[in-house]
């Protein structure tokens, strides 16, 4: 169907197109770094990713230094419509020098904020606090022993400095996650001591503070890990009520919770206690919890939350999700398009009509609404905003991405 044409049909539910296209172009998408080198990072050691996250598959190209993972992000970015963020991990830095995770500085991921400016894109952050021997067994923030946790807390310190001077030097706020990896392989007997240590690290971590205008602090979740099935430190109550009590961004997984827990219905629940969201928009597999996402249920699901309960303004999207087994600049373009269609298809509901046929009590016309409205030509607009920024979809987006695989199989 041409555009015209799908302009057209979406009138007739009182839908303007236009007014759709544009909204969707001003919503950034914060594409995560890690997707371009299976979780490994620049740090000058060896080591595993560690602390339950493992990339799996040796598919060809991937990203062995900065410089490369810079390319593969500007092609990704350059087959991407809108304005988007990267979202860089500290063990990411860009530097001859060896700093351990509790001396790392700004000045060791300038090049990255050089980049950034450059390619007029925002920068999010996050401590690594895994893939280190002072995490091999999944404590950090919540370890026993003060002096790791005193390490982790500086290496958390460090990281909201640097952020702060990222979003400084940027103009635009970074949002700065803490996901650490706490937890028990078996059944602890003292969960109480594990949480209260993991909230006084936290406390001091966030004793120094940063201009919102530069630097978000967000928190993050989860259920299990592989490795810490029994007990998470971290868990989403521990975070919900930190994230409340500190009035700071609570980060939602969608891969950190029960396999039938529908994360999209937690959005307004929670809006209306923290200040913002972040969201790692992942797709959970049986115990893995970071596949490419499809546009499936609970991706739409989780955009037409964030339209309908006006939430855009409120939550900052991420992407969180890593596979080694294809090419991983495909990864991060079907991943972020797949997001931007979820946002595509909310914006073009007749929303309004949808909350009447609910307040008015009537559920069917709400359920024939609902499906009669998954056959809208929701396509021709996608492909409208593609066609417009000159970007291929279907075959030819396939073309350019193989083309660009072709380009970097050879690495080493
Ligand atoms: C791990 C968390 C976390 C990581 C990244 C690399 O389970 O989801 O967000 O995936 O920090
Ligand atoms: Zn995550």
């Amino acid at each position: 169907m041409s555009y015209a044409a799908a302009k057209a049909r979406f009138a007739d539910w009182g839908v303007d197109t236009e007014t759709a296209i544009s909204r969707l172009l001003e919503i950034p998408i914060s594409m995560h770094c890690w997707q371009g080198d299976d979780v490994r990072g620049f740090e000058k050691k060896s080591g595993t990713s560690g602390g339950g996250i493992q990339a799996t598959g040796n598919y060809p190209g991937r990203a062995r230094t900065p410089d490369e993972l810079r390319a593969d992000l500007e092609f990704a970015y350059g087959m991407l419509p809108g304005k988007h963020r990267l979202n860089l991990h500290a063990c990411y830095l860009d530097t001859a020098e060896a700093p351990d995770r509790d001396a790392i500085e700004y000045r060791h991921f300038a090049p990255w904020v050089d980049w950034a400016q450059g390619q007029g894109l925002g920068l999010d952050f996050n401590p690594t606090f895994f893939a280190h021997a002072k995490a091999d067994d999944n404590l950090t923030l919540s370890h026993p022993d003060a002096g790791i946790r005193d390490f982790w807390i500086e290496h958390g310190m460090r990281c909201r400095e640097i952020g702060a001077q990222m979003g400084a030097a940027l103009g635009s706020p970074v949002v700065n996650n803490i996901w650490v990896p706490d937890g028990y392989k078996d059944t602890p007997v003292d969960r109480m001591a594990a949480r209260q240590r993991l909230n006084a690290s936290l406390d001091t971590m966030f004793t120094t503070p940063h201009s919102a205008a530069h630097l978000r602090d967000a928190v993050e979740s989860k259920l299990f890990g592989i490795g810490v099935e029994a007990c998470t430190v971290g868990s989403h109550e521990f975070y919900m009520g930190y994230a409340i009590r500190k009035q700071i961004l609570l980060c939602l997984d969608m891969g950190h919770f029960h396999p039938t827990e529908n994360i999209a219905d937690k959005l307004s629940a929670v809006a209306l206690s923290v200040p913002k969201i972040l969201l790692h928009v992942s797709r959970p597999m049986r115990w893995d919890s970071d596949h490419v996402i499809l546009q499936n249920d609970d991706i739409l699901q989780m955009a037409q939350e964030l339209v309908f309960a006006d939430l855009l303004s409120k939550t900052h999207i991420g992407l969180d999700f890593f596979d080694a087994t294809i090419s991983r600049t495909a990864a991060w373009v079907i991943g972020v398009r797949n997001m931007q269609k979820a946002l595509l298809r909310a914006l073009l509901m007749p929303q309004a009509r949808l909350k009447a046929a609910e307040a008015a009590g009537d559920y069917t016309a709400r359920l024939v609404l609902t499906e009669e409205l998954r056959d809208l030509p929701f396509a021709a607009v996608w492909e409208e905003v593609c066609a417009r920024a000159n970007l291929p979809v279907g075959s030819a987006l396939l073309k350019g991405l193989e083309a660009y695989q072709n380009g970097v199989a050879g690495r080493g």
